[in-house]
């Protein structure tokens, strides 16, 4: 599992223009975007970190490494939407 925060990913847009930039390094990649929390994870056997942050900054976004998912949950627990996960 690989995770960016991306925060100039505002949109539905730019979800699929992120999500397409990754399938272009691993087109089995399982990509899953919190919008809220600007947060990317990417599940990947073929793909490694910087291939993955090359080819999101080439579609126009800036990713930073996030935490591992496992270990970072703490600032989840917002309310707003019907979705809690
Ligand atoms: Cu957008």
């Amino acid at each position: 599992m690989i995770a960016f925060e991306v925060n100039d990913m505002t949109c539905g847009r730019c979800v699929s223009a992120i999500a397409q930039a990754v399938r272009r390094v691993d087109d089995a990649a399982e990509v899953s975007v919190d919008l809220g929390t600007r947060r990317v994870e990417i599940r990947t056997s073929a793909a490694d970190v910087a291939g993955l942050q090359a080819a999101i900054q080439e579609a126009g976004y800036s990713p930073t490494t996030a935490r591992a998912a496992s270990s970072a949950v703490p600032t989840r627990a917002r309310g707003g939407c019907c979705c809690s996960r």
